[in-house]
């Protein structure tokens, strides 16, 4: 019994795992096990031998048990420490640098934009990127066979096949949100749509998604002389200093008449200061609005009359900050982001200042 107990506690407290440990519990202590083969035994044994053996088989069985619990506890506990031990965190090392997102800087002109008009007391109207040919053309007294559908290289959303009706288009210009501001305030009204537009165009200088900033203002007397007061108003709040305007007569569909507007710049050094000098800058075309156009806005032609104006503001932006390529506006680069971007809600006003 000394030797059996030897052998097993020796193979107990070497077993490597605990597959080996079971394999030893049944070899010992199992129904077939070498300790229960001998409890069987204690039938043929003389009650004297039985009162002996009984009690010290028992006291074996017992011991093999415990030892098989503790080993195993052990082997747990071994385990338990090599996964610690790999898995270790040091709490005490430094966070990450947190990664700080910028605001794309025609985000930024266009809360400029916003913050200049809202404090001349024009409002904000938004609409569909997705347009009514008759929003995006006709309501603009550009007829079907006017040049300019081909011209402005129209993204057209053809129907299915076997409906006649007109196709949506991508919006060319934000004008049809002015048709559909017009319609839906009457006059007098007063109010500025940026949004994204759309033309089939990309090279150097165009993008085929860009940004416009169109306006108008309804009244019983507007003029052109107020449409040139508050266009140099704006230049030179969003410039930051007095910037004159020069207007040339053109022509547009949707006013009469109509006029391109420069801004006053120099060209000193290879590059553009605006508000400076006696260059001039093209950046804006406007007019009064067409009859036509008032009355496709539901406004009585008779009686109302109002001056209107569009702009690029990715074209504005560039000049303002001296961005070089338009391009990059559009590549989502984060180093680029990050030197052009500007200082999360830092939000432009009038009072607090449009930019840092
Ligand atoms: C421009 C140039 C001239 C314009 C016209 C209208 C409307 F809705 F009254 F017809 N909105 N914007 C306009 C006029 C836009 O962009 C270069």
């Amino acid at each position: 019994m000394e030797d059996l107990r030897n052998k097993y506690i020796e193979a107990i407290a070497n077993a490597a795992d605990e597959a080996a440990l079971e394999d030893l519990r049944l070899q010992a202590v199992g129904k077939k096990g070498e300790v229960s083969l001998k409890m069987r035994e204690l039938g043929k044994m003389t009650p004297e031998e039985r009162q002996v053996a009984g009690p010290a088989l028992n006291a074996l069985k017992d011991e093999i048990n415990a030892a098989l619990n503790a080993k195993k506890a052990a082997l747990a506990d071994a385990a338990l420490d090599a996964r610690l031990k790999t898995e270790w965190l040091d709490v005490t090392l430094p966070v990450r640098e947190q990664r700080r997102g910028t605001i794309h800087p025609i985000s930024q002109v266009w809360e400029e934009v916003t913050a200049i008009f809202a404090d001349m007391g024009f409002s904000v109207a938004e609409g569909p990127q997705v347009e009514d040919d008759w929003y995006n053309f006709d309501a603009l007294n550009i007829p079907s066979h006017h040049p300019a559908r081909a011209e402005m290289d129209t993204f057209y959303m053809h129907r299915e096949e076997g409906d006649n009706r007109p196709p949506h288009v991508l919006r060319t210009h934000t004008s049809p949100v002015q048709i559909r501001t017009m319609q839906e305030k009457g006059a007098p009204v007063r109010f500025i749509c940026p949004g994204r537009v759309y033309r089939a165009d990309y090279d150097q200088t165009h993008t085929p998604m860009f940004h416009q900033v169109e306006g108008m203002a309804i009244g019983k007397d507007i003029s052109m002389a107020n449409l040139k007061w508050v266009l140099e108003e704006f230049f030179s709040a969003y410039f930051g200093t007095s910037v004159k305007t020069r207007f040339r007569a053109s022509h547009f569909p949707f006013t009469e008449p109509s006029a391109e507007v420069d801004i006053q710049c120099s060209w000193e050094g290879g590059t553009v200061k605006v508000g400076e000098g006696d260059g001039w800058l093209e950046v804006l075309g406007s007019g009064m609005i067409h009859p036509k156009v008032l009355q496709a806005g539901g406004i009585d032609p008779e009686e109302w009359q109002g001056f209107a104006f569009g702009m690029g503001i990715d074209r504005i932006a560039m000049l303002k900050y001296g961005i070089p390529d338009l391009r990059a506006f559009f590549d989502s680069d984060l180093r680029w982001l990050k030197h052009y971007g500007f200082a999360p809600l830092d939000v432009p006003t009038l009072h607090g200042g449009l930019s840092r």
